[in-house]
């Protein structure tokens, strides 16, 4: 059985597979264990040192307290330069059906076989102990342990990067760290530095698009999708590739939080999503996504209008189908937060067989990163014998030592060829399993250069930014205001502008306006200074062609999965004298429905009902905020609805909500609360039910009618058309 954490996690036998097996032999379990040093000698005082007298000095003998002190003293890693704050989870991997005309992939061609996985998600620029709420790029790295070794895929919530060639990787990365002479600002872009590089690199304007949207701001881990990036390859077993791009398509559907709610919630709780992948699993609600795959025909390589080998393009879905091959399911949660989430090392170059890669520039450079970053945070070339690391299969080879070896290679022979060991370890012919590189036909010069064909840097910014519907534009909008507005430096804001002229006049008008600037002037050709010393600019100048595509609905999250309300968190307000069966009968219909339900009343204890029971609250106004609910119900009761009128917490709670564009209902009785707020007064008493979930706020005196109504209106998620009036004081 697999050692479970303090809080069960239900249907247990779901969660043992073959990598649970493996790490139950490294779990240590100290119930009803003696104390001991780490070398195993039972510790009889661990309250006080070995001194001389009772009042003297400490001994250097005190074999406890040295050993003690200094592993203390040791017991932080680097963290990652990169991608530091994160949170993981274990789960399991299924294929729908045989992949194998694609790919060898074993993982990929037997449905009846479960692989475990262990998946990170993270910010990228923040400092391990940095806010979960960042506007960030969301990290989703996964690691399959499959039959025929790890394969990990590491991706981002965004299918396209800053750069095309890992070679700018340090530059992107110290211009958007937290500046150097002062360690300011921490997880954020908007300063000088991040911005001041972006104005002078075009080819970041499409990802720049991505990182200012609602896809910056996930409402959860669970509802983001992921994106491998890069064009990889299938190669099947006859050896004919295919390009590949991956996707993760959540189940929940993708959805964000408002900038100012992200902000708030930064302060009320910087765990938000850690606590919110951790909770939905303790509650066994699973989150899971289905992997998605784009197949490029090898001939089809140079039909698009841009280069499927630069990493600053997607490939739209109207131009070529996401087919859904397989469902991941995360269904437990660490047992130790160090030993595996900070621990566990993803590489890009973790494939197995029938998983390869292509030319893009930055996969090429990030196969080199990724074992070299390890080797410094993890302390030595042994890293792969961490639990959490190891393949489910057997390692076998001809390396050795190294600091903190695990394996106890037995026999003579540590090379080979050898007659020692008739050879042992063997190679592994192609048919047997054994991974061939797909044997792609190069014949090219040595060069640096960049191909023309990765000089469209405009025109898929343009078409995410058309994708959007009017509340996402807007966020857009309101977010390169903000982050500009932050910069300093008004020669970089103004490049800024000149860049996203090149993407949408208005967008760069409305930015402008915010910044209380003009858009300047700066012609195309001389946007981009990334260029060599020897390098003619006409050369690298940009291209900006009008591109074929206006419109992809698949960029914008308008249109996402609206019709569950799974694992969303609901706020009811209550005080002594609530009206009892109102709050059950709603808060047993969103239960049922799968919702979160939190009673918030003015203290913690007990609120006793109208109808003379005791209520337990989960949180008082004090440890609660509406930032961290998805909306809000008030019951009836007249002394409750009395208490809550005058309550100052409960009437912020409301607007708060409101200004955050979430769903708010009430029952009738409770009318007068609701008119204590700020925004009830400006909207009609009466509703129809399309009205309702246009606007998001329901009043009734029918529990049952207003439950079912309101899991409606929770599971449209926000109503961002409340924006435009944009007055609301919370
Ligand atoms: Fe990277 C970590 C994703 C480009 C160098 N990267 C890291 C992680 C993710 C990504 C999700 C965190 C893994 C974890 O949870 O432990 N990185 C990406 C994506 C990229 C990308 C989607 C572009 C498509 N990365 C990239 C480049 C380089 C690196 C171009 C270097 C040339 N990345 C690293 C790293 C990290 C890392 C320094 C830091 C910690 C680690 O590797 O294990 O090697």
């Amino acid at each position: 059985m697999v050692k479970k954490n303090t809080q069960q996690s239900p249907e247990p036998s779901q969660q043992e597979n073959d990598k649970t097996k493996k790490l139950e032999s490294f779990i240590a379990d100290s119930t009803g264990e003696s104390l001991t040093t780490n070398h195993g000698v039972k510790i009889n005082d661990d309250q006080n040192s070995l001194k001389a007298g009772e009042r003297g000095a400490t001994l250097l003998e005190d074999f406890i307290l040295r050993e003690k002190i200094t592993h203390f003293d040791h017991e932080r890693i680097p963290e990652r330069i990169v991608h530091a704050r994160g949170s993981a989870a274990h789960g399991v991997f299924k294929v729908y059906e045989d992949q194998s005309a694609l790919t060898r992939a074993a993982f990929l061609t037997d449905p009846g076989q479960e692989t475990p996985v262990f998946v990170r998600f993270s910010t990228v620029a923040g400092s391990r102990g940095s806010t979960d709420l960042a506007r960030d790029v969301r990290g989703f790295a996964v690691k399959f342990y499959t039959q025929e070794g790890n394969f990990d895929l590491v991706g981002n919530n965004v299918p396209v990067f800053f750069i095309q060639d890992a070679v700018k990787f340090p530059d992107l990365i110290h211009a958007v760290k937290p500046e150097p002479d002062n360690e300011m600002p921490q997880a954020a872009s908007a300063h000088d530095t991040f911005w001041d590089f972006i104005s002078h690199l075009p080819e970041s304007a499409h990802m720049i698009m991505w990182a200012m949207s609602d896809r910056a701001l996930p409402r959860s881990y669970r509802m983001m999708e992921g994106f491998g990036v890069h064009t990889f390859r299938f190669v099947n077993a006859q050896g004919v590739s295919n390009f590949v791009k991956f996707h993760w398509k959540p189940l929940l559907g993708v959805h964000a939080v408002a900038w100012d709610e992200a902000q708030n919630i930064s302060g009320k709780d910087p765990d938000f999503h850690r606590r919110d992948l951790w909770d939905a699993i303790e509650a066994g609600a699973f989150p899971e996504w289905e992997l998605g795959v784009q197949i490029i025909p090898e001939e089809d390589e140079f039909k698009f209008e841009f280069d499927i080998l630069d990493p600053t393009k997607l490939i739209p879905e109207e131009l070529v189908p996401v087919q859904r091959i397989g469902k991941m399911t995360l269904n437990r949660n660490p047992d130790n937060f160090f030993a595996e989430t900070e621990q566990v090392a993803f590489h890009v170059g973790h494939v197995v067989p029938g998983i390869d890669f292509t030319n893009d520039p930055l996969l090429q450079g990030r196969l080199f990163s990724y074992t070299d970053t390890q080797l410094i945070r993890l302390g030595g070339p042994n890293f792969h014998e961490i639990p959490i690391n190891r393949p489910v299969v057997p390692v076998h080879n001809n390396q050795r030592d190294g600091y903190m070896r695990q394996t106890i290679n037995r026999g003579k022979t540590s090379y080979g060829p050898n007659g020692l060991a008739a050879n042992d370890p063997q190679q592994v012919k192609a048919a047997d399993g054994g991974f061939v590189s797909y044997n792609e036909r190069i014949d090219a010069r040595k060069i640096r250069a960049r191909s023309r064909s990765f000089f469209d840097h405009f025109s898929q910014a343009r078409l995410f930014f058309n994708s959007q519907s009017d509340p996402e534009q807007n966020h857009i909008i309101d977010a390169l205001s903000f982050e500009l507005g932050k910069v300093k430096a008004v020669e970089i804001r103004e490049r800024m502008l000149a860049v996203l002229a090149q993407i949408d006049k208005g967008l760069a008008g409305a930015v402008a306006f915010a910044l209380g600037l003009h858009v300047p002037d700066i012609a195309l050709e001389s946007l981009n200074s990334s260029i060599p010393a020897d390098g003619d600019p006409a050369d690298y100048a940009s291209l900006n062609p009008e591109g074929s595509l206006a419109a992809s609905a698949a960029l914008s999250m308008a249109g996402t999965i609206k019709d569950t309300i799974k694992t969303r968190k609901v706020a009811i307000l209550a005080a002594d004298g609530v009206d009892g069966a109102s709050l059950s009968t709603v808060k047993d219909a969103l239960v049922a429905a799968g919702a979160v339900v939190h009673i918030i009343s003015p203290k913690l204890g007990k609120i006793i009902s109208q109808e003379d029971q005791e209520i337990v609250p989960d949180e008082s106004f004090l440890t609660a905020a509406s930032v961290l609910y998805d909306s809000v119900y008030v019951p009836g009761g007249t002394n409750s609805v009395a208490t809550l009128e005058a309550e100052a917490n409960a009437i912020h709670f409301l607007n708060e909500a409101f200004k955050h564009c979430k769903a708010i209902a009430a029952d009738e009785q409770a009318l007068q609360v609701l008119e204590s707020t700020y925004f009830y007064k400006k909207l009609p008493a009466e509703y129809s039910k399309e009205t309702v979930l246009r606007e998001g706020l329901l009043v009734s005196g029918q529990a049952d009618e207003l439950s079912s109504i309101f899991k409606e209106m929770i599971a449209l998620h926000r109503f961002w058309e409340r924006e435009n009036p944009r007055k609301i004081p919370a």
